[in-house]
């Protein structure tokens, strides 16, 4: 989740979605052909010793600088691994949206609104961003911060930026103002060196903002007087709900609404409209409520085609996608931002890939395998061997060929 969605990601790559998302795909493969080794590599010491002067031109401290790179001898290989390999490519928007809004995101949430009530009560106050909307990017971006209990997957950002810089093409030039950014942040006090950790691709912090993002919306909410989405919650959120504000959210609206779309609704795909004019072509909430703001303009978005949910996105939609360039993640925001304020989730159903389970059906085989004995481990949709071993001994005891796999007949045998 952390790499897969990283903000800086989406936004330099994603012009309409995961579509551009997979054509830079491509693209980036094959700009990546010829890698460093990992051994120490001088041209890579010489690109830092070369680049000094460019942001010196930016205010960077020679004295920064050192600070910045010492110990620092070859690219990140895992920066370069990362780069290479980007699991949007697989990714349908029935799979991205499920396994980021299902039972586990949306009890967290509601569990961390509880933890974190005062100070998300101070941020919708001082940024009117609803707390659902700033708990789902939180998820969605870091799960909750869980990022940080894996350490060994965080990465330097000043190496990762350089590493980028030097050896990807596609990406040198964000990587080059991103480090620059990073710099300044350094030199800004506000992060120690060993502090200053992120994604492959330089997204920092609980939020995993980018340097640029950091250096224009980063706030102090705790008073501690440093900037810190790293430690801090109250600053991270905080951080993220002064982005949301800064680019024009509408206090207390909605992101959009689930629509039924009519016949031939696809030739609308993409056209604005009052919510009014679409009402009167055809397009109705599930829940037969009408829209409480029938002036208010929206955008028809069709995920999955004509075989799933509509969605009529109204500005604020738009306002997530400044977070990060991408319907896909907008909407996933959007949607567990719903499911932890306490709506209903979707009405229709997405077309899921045939024999595939959901998040919840996962977690569901888990519940009934420890009612049975089965299973110990977490109860979370996320199959590792534990779980795998618990079915394929419920499998075995029940006459089922063992093959450990999550099924639907599985599920359907579990429920009996
Ligand atoms: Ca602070």
């Amino acid at each position: 989740m952390f790499e897969m969605t990283s903000n800086s990601l989406f936004r330099r790559t994603a012009k309409s979605g995961l579509t551009a998302l997979i054509a830079a795909t491509v693209v980036a493969a094959a700009l990546l052909v010829h890698m460093p080794q990992a051994a120490a590599d001088a041209g890579f010491r010489k690109w830092i010793n070369d680049f000094y002067p460019v942001a010196a031109k930016s205010g960077i401290k020679k004295s920064t600088y050192r600070k910045a790179f010492k110990g620092v001898r070859e690219p990140d290989p895992e920066v370069l691994r990362k780069a290479r390999y980007q699991p949007e490519f697989k990714i349908d928007t029935w799979s991205y949206v499920d396994r980021r809004v299902h039972f586990t995101t949306i009890q967290t949430g509601q569990e961390m609104a509880k933890r974190y009530a005062r100070v998300l009560s101070q941020i919708e106050k001082r940024y009117g961003v609803h707390r659902s909307v700033i708990l789902a990017i939180w998820s969605v971006e870091s799960s909750y911060g869980n990022v940080f209990n894996y350490p060994d997957r965080l990465h330097y950002v000043p190496r990762a930026l350089a590493t980028l810089a030097y050896a990807d093409r596609r990406r040198a030039k964000f990587a080059r103002q991103q480090l620059i950014a990073a710099l300044k942040i350094l030199q800004s006090g506000n992060i120690t060196t060993n502090q200053l950790t992120g994604s492959w691709a330089g997204a920092m912090g609980h939020t995993q903002f980018i340097p640029t993002s950091y250096l224009a919306y980063a706030v102090d909410h705790d008073g501690d007087g440093r900037k810190d989405i790293w430690n801090s919650v109250p600053d991270a959120l905080a951080t993220a709900a002064n982005l949301l504000r800064k680019n024009g959210w509408r206090q207390g609206k909605t992101w959009g609404y689930e629509v039924r779309a009519p016949r031939g609704a696809s030739k609308y795909k993409g056209k604005s409209k009052t919510l009014a004019q679409w009402s009167k072509l055809g397009f109705k909430r599930p829940n037969g409520k009408s829209f409480p703001r029938p002036g208010e303009k929206a955008v028809l978005k069709m995920p999955a085609g004509t075989n799933g949910p509509a969605f009529l996105m109204l500005r604020n939609f738009f306002m997530i996608k400044r977070y990060n360039n991408s319907d896909t993640y907008a909407l996933t925001v959007g949607l567990l931002a719903d499911r932890i304020a306490g709506y209903g989730g979707l009405q229709q159903n997405w077309p899921k890939p045939k024999g595939v389970l959901s998040m919840d059906e996962r977690r569901e085989i888990q519940v009934h395998l420890r009612a049975l004995g089965y299973y110990r481990g977490e109860i979370d949709g996320r199959f590792g061997d534990e779980s795998k071993n618990a079915v394929k001994a419920f499998q075995s005891r029940s006459g089922l060929t063992p093959d450990g796999v999550p099924s639907q007949k599985l599920l359907n045998t579990l429920r009996r």
